[in-house]
Parts: C-alpha cells; sequence; structure tokens
C-alpha cells in the first residue's frame, strides 16, 4: 500500500489535474483526516450524543458549524453529511415523503446524479421533472422551466449543477419556488469555494436548504455539509441523524472545521478569483485552437468542450489527454446523441492548477497543448511531446513537496 500511495503522490505531483471538482487539500486539512478523532463516536450533535467521552469531538464540530455560519451567512449548518449525494439525500429526507415531486436539471444538461436520474435512489424513490438548457444558447431558460414547474407543481426546486459554467440567478429560481408553492434547494458543491469567497452570487438569502461538498473548489476534506433556514433545522438534523447516517466522521469534520477557517482568509479570496480569471484564460486559448465550447465560454472554474466537430468522442479524449499527462472527465454536453460513457465532450477545471501557482500565462500554454494533442489525436507522437511538456511545466509549479 505505501508503494501504491507513493505512486499517487507521484501523479498528483507530475499531471495536470484539470477535473473540476478536484484539488490539493493543505497539509492541515489531510493531517486532520488522518487523526485521532477517526477513533471516536459521537452519534448526535455537540452537547447532545447517544456516547460518553465526547468532550473535545463537541468542540471540534461546533466550530465546524460556527465557522460555516460565519463564511456562509446561513441559520443553521449541519457538517456531518458524509458525501455530496448524502447530503442530498438528507434534504430530500427531511422535506419530502417518497412519491413527492422534485423538478431539477438532468445529468445529460450538467445535473446530478442525486437530483433524480433514473438509476439513483433519488430518481426511484422521487417523483422526478427536469428542466433544461435552451438548445441554441445552451443557458438555463428560466422560462422554460417556470412553465413546467407550474405544469407539475413540485414540492421540492433543485438547482445546482455538476457541469454547467455559466453564473446563476438564484432570485429568479426563489420566484419560480414562490409561484408553485415549493421548496427551493441549491446543491452548491462545485462552485461553493467562489460563493464563499463572493466571487459567485450566494443562494444562502434565497434558498430554503443548501448542499455543498468540501472537497472541490472549498479545498477542504472529503465530505459535505448542508445549511438551511431556521425552520428546518430540526427536519434537517434529525434527516442526518438518525435518519440516514448513524456515527459522524469527526476526524472530517475537524478538517472540515480547517477548510472553513482557511477559506476565511485574503489569500483565499484571491485564489477563488484566480480560478475564474484561470478558467477564463484556459476557455480563450481552446477556442482559439478551434474548440468549440458549451454556451460560448465560462464564468466560473470549469467549461464544457464539444468535441463532435473534432469527431473524437468525450471517452477517447479523455484517454489521449491522460496519455500526455493531462487529467480530464469524458461529459454529455447538453443534447448529447452519446451514451454517458462516451460523451461527446470533456469538462476541464482550473481548481488544482490554480492551488499549484499557476496563472494566466500557464493556462494559455495548457490550452494550447490540449489543442495539439485534441486535434492530433491519431497520433501518439504528439501525446509523448506533450507529455515531456506537462513535466516541465509540472516541475515548475511543484505541490506537496514535503509530503
Ligand atoms: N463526481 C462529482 C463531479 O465530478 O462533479 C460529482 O459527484
Amino acid at each position: 500500500m505505501a508503494a501504491v500511495l507513493a505512486e499517487e503522490l507521484d501523479r498528483q505531483r507530475n499531471t495536470l489535474v484539470m477535473i473540476p471538482s478536484e484539488n490539493y487539500a493543505s497539509k492541515a486539512v489531510l493531517q486532520a483526516q488522518g487523526c485521532i478523532m477517526t477513533n471516536k463516536y459521537a452519534e448526535g450533535y455537540p452537547g447532545a450524543r447517544w456516547y460518553n467521552g465526547c468532550g473535545a469531538v463537541d468542540k471540534a464540530e461546533q466550530l465546524a458549524i460556527d465557522r460555516a455560519k460565519e463564511l456562509f451567512g446561513c441559520d443553521h449548518a449541519n457538517v456531518q453529511a458524509h458525501t455530496g449525494s448524502q447530503a442530498n439525500m438528507a434534504a430530500y429526507y427531511a422535506v419530502l415523503d417518497p412519491g413527492d415531486t422534485i423538478l431539477s436539471l438532468s445529468v445529460d444538461h450538467g445535473g446530478h446524479l442525486s437530483h433524480g436520474q433514473p438509476t439513483n435512489f433519488s430518481g426511484r424513490y422521487y417523483r422526478v421533472h427536469h428542466y433544461a438548457l435552451d438548445r441554441d444558447s445552451e443557458v438555463l431558460d428560466y422560462e422554460s422551466a417556470r412553465k413546467i414547474a407550474q405544469l407539475y407543481r413540485p414540492k421540492l426546486i433543485v438547482i445546482g449543477f455538476s457541469a454547467y459554467p455559466r453564473v446563476i440567478d438564484w432570485e429568479p429560481w426563489r420566484e419560480i419556488a414562490d409561484e408553485v408553492n415549493a421548496l427551493l434547494m441549491a446543491d452548491i458543491a462545485h462552485i461553493v469555494g467562489l460563493i464563499a469567497a463572493g466571487v459567485h452570487p450566494s443562494p444562502v438569502p434565497y434558498a430554503d436548504i443548501v448542499t455543498s461538498t468540501t472537497h472541490k473548489t472549498l479545498r477542504g476534506p472529503r465530505g459535505a455539509f448542508i445549511m438551511c433556514k431556521r425552520h428546518l433545522a430540526d427536519a434537517i438534523d434529525r434527516a442526518i441523524f438518525p435518519g440516514i447516517q448513524a456515527g459522524p466522521l469527526m476526524h472530517v469534520i475537524a478538517a472540515k472545521a480547517i477548510a472553513f477557517k482557511e477559506a476565511m482568509t485574503d489569500e483565499y479570496r484571491e485564489y477563488q478569483q484566480q480560478i475564474v480569471k484561470n478558467a477564463k484564460a484556459l476557455a480563450e486559448g481552446l477556442e482559439a485552437g478551434g474548440i468549440r465550447l458549451v454556451s460560448g465560454g465560462t464564468d466560473t472554474h470549469l467549461m464544457l468542450c464539444d468535441l463532435r466537430p473534432l469527431t473524437l468522442s468525450g471517452r477517447d479524449a479523455a484517454n489521449c489527454l491522460e496519455e500526455a499527462g493531462i487529467i480530464v472527465n469524458k461529459n454529455c454536453i447538453p443534447y448529447d446523441h452519446q451514451p454517458p460513457a462516451i460523451a461527446s465532450g470533456i469538462r476541464p477545471g482550473t481548481p488544482a492548477l490554480t492551488t499549484r501557482g499557476m496563472k494566466e500565462p500557464e493556462m494559455r500554454q495548457i490550452a494550447d497543448m490540449m489543442v495539439r494533442v485534441l486535434r492530433n489525436w491519431r497520433d501518439p507522437q504528439v501525446r509523448a511531446e506533450v507529455k515531456k511538456e506537462v513535466e516541465a511545466l509540472c516541475e515548475r509549479f511543484p505541490v506537496y513537496e514535503d509530503l
């Protein structure tokens, strides 16, 4: 196992990590995740546990809760959700009964499995209808969503995406929810760091429930948390425990407290601004190289490349790029004719590259390397040449040097 960990460290150091949901957590976050709080059972909440000996873990969890509330300005925070999917499951469990109706975006338009995909629990236990992206502009179509909401009268409207590159205006969604008497939930797993830094508008004033992961743009430990309005606090807490989880991962909660603290600094705000600047520079470079971007660009940390004009699938593109040391994921594009396992697009993002200290000049260089690999995808020689350039670039921007 030591050898396997060394192999993964080498990969994280010497490749360009461009999966927009991945990042390099700080050493403090890594240490907390490996700390002695992994040994403690603590079902319940601070001050009201089922097991004894919870004095220190109570303090850790309260710190995480207080910092989340301060950072996002929410009424209530639950920091126990193990993953983003479980945060969403708890949100549904808190406010829905099986068979109730959810309105969300489908996976092929950028939504998430846990937003009602048929093979996911959310698609099995709830009645799900989807709003869609406009076919021409490839951005959210609020008017069409309004009509669909009026038709199906959902109990919950879910806003939030895994592959949507544009800024979200939360206010119209609140209006639509009010018009049909629905609750509004925002899943900010991808853009949470941008929101914490004020680089993207926050849904907290508008949504009844906000769910998020902690390991993507936020740059904390692998995990999740839930924020909600005061009147839903008990329902959310009971949904997490005893509803869908038992013992909380206290070592991960300690790491979440650290990540929230890190997110309060000026350095972090500059980091999040640079993520967006880098994404814009990367997008411009890709477009200049003839790669079509869904919706024509990005406002966030990620972009979607449509590879159909290159007669290349997302799967093959991601494999070619990996051979060249550039790690991206294949991704459906809106109205994709390919199944998700093949897909017509890729979804590059800049959070991890930005953590390494890379800026616009490096983004232009990376865009150029990606364009060369993609446009010459039949030529392994090009991939070999680019791999050398990638290694040289990684050497200039070292990461985890002291691990
Ligand atoms: N796997 C995550 C992502 O990459 O967006 C979503 O769960």
